[in-house]
């Protein structure tokens, strides 16, 4: 039987974030992939000016309900960058309406980088962010959401002690597996640290750091593990495999010099992740 996907992103027309990474890198790997817009952006909003955007919230609920009446289900459901505070509320009714008993629910809280909230982001999603958290199996906060999440204070290298106690802080939230992206302990690598409180196990991924800022590499990764997982592999292999696609990924950009707010070239390696989930 195909799996199914409900991915909940906002459109991104340019800048290879959201919808525009998820969709392609789901299908990829055999995954039909159902799309729910939050909002459309001329743009993605990091490092740029004049960008669009226009809130869906209000098409969400007629969209749903043609759906119910449908009788729709998902296998999986992905829910990425919101486009208004009440779309929070939306998406835990959503999960609850569509999820079947076995279906995985991945929720990445996406509302910062750096230590800053993204430019349309405010600190009241946070509180949106993290009670929409308690309804998933997976929550993939990058460090500085992992931190605001928490209301902890953000550092850009923490300890491992520091990483592993976000990590069961931020399962005490209610997910029982956890992925924190970005998580850099010395200044030559980045990597994404996972928990699954289930086993107890914590694991690791890191590649070599590179010092600039690739906007959208949190959904590559995202979409890629959520791939990943969907294809039968344990959560340390699958942050593997999604760090080492998302790396591909920004060294592809990085030989081709093109403008990093346009996101990063994952298209071509696209083959690479199909081989690694055996549908190559
Ligand atoms: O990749 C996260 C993201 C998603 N959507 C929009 C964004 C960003 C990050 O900046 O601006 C519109």
């Amino acid at each position: 039987m195909q799996k199914r996907a409900l991915a909940i992103h906002d459109i991104s027309c340019i800048g290879r974030c959201s919808l525009t990474v998820c969709l392609p890198i789901l299908s990829a790997v055999g995954i039909e992939t159902v799309v729910l817009p939050t909002a459309v952006l001329s743009t993605q909003t990091g490092g740029m000016t004049g960008f669009t955007f226009h809130d869906l919230t209000s098409e969400m609920t007629p969209i749903t309900d043609h759906w119910k009446a449908l009788g729709q289900t998902f296998d999986v459901i992905y829910s990425g960058y919101l486009g208004s505070l009440a779309q929070a509320k939306l998406v835990e009714e959503i999960i609850h309406d569509f999820k079947k008993e076995r279906s995985l629910v991945v929720v990445d809280p996406v509302m910062a980088d750096n230590g800053e909230y993204y430019s349309l982001m405010t600190p009241e999603f946070t509180d949106e962010m993290r009670s929409l958290c308690k309804n998933a199996d997976i929550i993939t906060p990058n460090l500085t959401e992992a931190a605001f999440l928490l209301d902890r204070p953000y550092y850009p290298h923490p300890s491992e002690k520091e990483v592993e106690e976000l990590l069961r802080g931020l399962a005490a939230l209610g997910a029982k597996k956890v992925v924190i992206t970005g998580v850099s302990f010395e200044g030559n690598s980045l990597g994404a640290a996972a928990y699954d409180s289930e086993t107890g196990e914590i694991s690791y991924a890191f590649t070599d750091r590179v010092n600039a800022i690739f906007h959208g590499t949190g959904d590559v990764f995202g979409s890629s593990l959520v791939a990943s997982i969907m294809s039968g592999k344990k959560l340390s292999e699958a942050i593997r495999i999604a760090m080492d696609f998302t790396f591909r990924a920004i060294k592809r950009t990085l030989a081709a010099g093109t403008d990093l707010r346009f996101g990063v070239q994952f298209e071509l390696e696209l083959p690479y992740l199909m081989r690694e989930l055996g549908v190559l």
